[in-house]
């Protein structure tokens, strides 16, 4: 009894330094009754960054979000890295960062080119639309993944779709000579990067207008398939707690914009 009243006592007085320090609490739980100074220190933003698109749908939703998330800070690719180890962080291991496609948690500090770093995969293949690597799409941390060097190079710039054979760390994601299909944990998170890169980018500023299209093969077309198959995975795999802090973060630290189809699934159907 004696060490549980200590410890909560010290846990109090934690607490109390904390906030007389100024310190942010532990994020709290937003209920019905509290205040709009607790929810907005709970949730993770206001909905107001939607404002202008609540309650469309379609090409008018598309657009509306487009104008939305269009407002963002560009980071230059070498800036990357050290995103990356930010926003794929291992939950378990602040040491280290998840790659994508093969589920391993890996050293922070083996970025790199060489067998057993990780490197930048672009879920969105960046020869579809051949953006490469200078500020724009092809250093958009929406859609840019931590991977292993060799994983990466399996997925090369193939088409998403179900079906293939494993690989070494493939981490249950499956390849044929045609496309590619991640393991089932991450099946909806590569859906909503590759529909949020179809919203950012239509054309303008001088970048490809990318769209996701129902094949495979579409070689350096600014397309990416399947996209009926992209939408079961949306379904089958909806947001959990690392994408939306991956979200969070890439707002609040990095490019101030948002997937809106972590924060608001339905608008996938909405749109497609
Ligand atoms: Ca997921
Ligand atoms: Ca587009």
């Amino acid at each position: 009894m004696l060490a549980i009243r200590i410890r909560r006592r010290k846990a109090v007085a934690l607490a109390t330094a904390a906030a007389l320090a100024g310190l942010a609490a532990p994020a709290l739980t937003p209920t019905a009754t509290a205040t709009t100074a607790a929810r907005t220190a709970a949730t993770p933003y206001d909905d107001t960054y939607y404002q202008d698109a609540i309650g469309k749908t379609g090409d008018e939703l598309k657009a509306a979000l487009h104008t939305i998330i269009s407002d963002q800070t560009k980071l230059s690719y070498s800036a990357v890295w050290d995103a990356l180890k930010d926003t794929d962080q291992d939950p378990g291991n602040s040491g280290n960062v998840i790659l994508l496609y093969s589920g391993i948690s890996r050293s922070k500090s083996l970025n790199g080119g060489d067998t057993g770093d990780w490197n930048r995969e672009h879920v969105w293949a960046k020869s579809h639309g051949d953006f490469g690597t200078s500020t724009g799409p092809g250093t958009d941390i929406h859609h840019l993944r931590p991977e292993d060097v060799r994983v990466n190079s399996v997925r090369g710039n193939k088409d998403f779709d179900n079906g293939g054979s494993g690989f070494t760390d493939d981490g249950g994601s499956l390849t044929d000579s045609d496309s590619f299909e991640p393991r089932d944990a991450v099946k909806g998170d590569v859906a909503r990067m590759i529909l949020y890169m179809a919203v950012r980018y239509e054309g303008g500023d001088g970048w490809p207008d990318l769209e996701p299209n129902g094949q495979v093969d579409n070689g350096s077309a600014p397309y990416i398939g399947k996209l009926a198959v992209l939408k079961a995975w949306h379904d089958e795999d909806p947001p959990d707690a690392f994408e939306q802090r991956r979200n969070q973060v890439i707002f609040d630290s990095y490019q101030h914009n948002r997937n809106p189809f972590i924060d608001h699934p339905e608008w996938v159907e909405a749109i497609w």
